[in-house]
Formats: C-alpha cells, structure tokens, sequence
C-alpha cells in the first residue's frame, strides 16, 4: 500500500507563537493554525467565532442591493396569489439556490415552479424563448432568478416589455451596464455596500430566505 505523502509550503511570515499556542488549546494542530492566521483569524476571539458560529453572527439580509424591493414584490405577489417561476441554474449551486428560495416560497404559502435550464439547449442564464413560453403558456407574472441573471439582458427586457417583473439574485461578475430588472439582488452591487462580496449564487438565495 502506498502511503500518499504532501507536502504543504506555508509563506514564512505567518507562523506566530502565540497563536498556535492558541490553536492548540481548541485542539487544532499547527497546520491548520497556521492557514487560519494567513486567512485572518489571529487571536482567540476570532478562533471561537469560526469554531462556533452562531446565527447572530450572519449580516443583516436588507444590507444587499434592492432586498427590501425583492422582498415587497414576492410578498404581493403571494398575497396576489401571482405565478413565480424561479429560473435556476444547471450546476450545484444553481439547483441549491433553486430549492432553498422554492422552500422558502412555499412556506409563505407562494404558488412557485422551477425551471432549471439546459445546458445544452437553452444554455447559462435568463433564456428568452424559455421566458416567453413561462409568460405566454404558464401564466407566470414574477420572475425571480437564482444564481443567474445579472447578464440576462435580453430575456430580462422582454420579461419587463411584456409586463412581467424580473427579480435577479445572482453573485456572477456585474456587468458594466446593468440589466433592466425589477430589483438586482447582488453582493457586489455598487449602490449597496454588503460587507462580504463573495456570496455563492445559494448564499445569495439564502439572505432572500433570512429576509423573509
Ligand atoms: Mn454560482
């Protein structure tokens, strides 16, 4: 049997005496001490905030660009008894913010379908002819996407022309020039300032969640 062998490589600078001393106290060995202060955990306090998170610890939702709007038109819309269709995405963390945003709907007692795209034959993002055919087939009036979205342009503006409003969650690169959605739930979005930009596509999904 082959033992597998690795060899980390640290940059030199981040080892501290103290902290290890620290670490190891929780029972964490020097390794992993040393990749928890190059990632900014330095002292104690910090140490037990990563070891033993609690919900308190989680940023208010509302700081996100446009939540309070996402969260007033889906609220009308339950209350409208309106059609959404949640418009996910084909990989991991499409499908999960899919389910944890159909979920959390559902529980507000909202009428909602999924639709996950094809990666083959609709492709990545808002797909007009697919917005089309939920508009003019299914009666969907509310379109919130998940995961995807802030490049949706064309099939966004064909939504909003034809009457139905497009919520966009999504965490992917902004585009310089924004599409013309209903509300635009994005960590990295300019006019807000959310302390922590790096939200996967499901951790977006999740603060619309925590909103509800
Ligand atoms: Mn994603």
């Amino acid at each position: 049997m082959i033992t597998p062998t690795y060899e980390w490589q640290f940059a030199p600078q981040v080892e501290d005496a103290d902290f290890t001393k620290i670490a190891k106290k929780a029972g964490l060995g020097p390794e992993v001490a040393r990749l928890l202060f190059e990632r900014g955990i330095q002292d104690e306090e910090s140490l037990k905030k990563f070891l033993e998170p609690s919900l308190e610890d989680l940023h208010d939702p509302y700081l996100l660009h446009d939540m309070d709007k996402a969260v007033a038109r889906i609220r009308q819309a339950i209350e409208e008894g309106e059609n959404i269709l949640i418009y996910g995405d084909y990989d991991a963390d499409g499908m999960t913010s899919a389910s944890i945003v159909k979920e959390s709907l559902e529980q507000l007692g909202a009428e909602c379908r999924v639709y996950l795209p094809n990666r083959f034959t609709d492709g990545y993002g808002p797909n007009a002819s697919v917005y089309k055919y939920f508009i003019e087939q299914e009666g969907i009036s509310l379109i919130v996407t998940v995961d995807n979205g802030v490049a949706g342009h064309e099939a966004i503006e064909l939504a909003q022309s034809m009457g139905v409003d497009v919520i966009v969650t999504d965490h992917h690169s902004m585009p310089e020039t924004l599409p013309d959605a209903y509300a635009i739930v994005h960590p990295e979005h300019p006019d807000a300032s959310y302390p922590f930009k790096y939200l996967a596509g499901c951790g977006v999904a999740f603060k619309l969640a925590c909103a509800f």
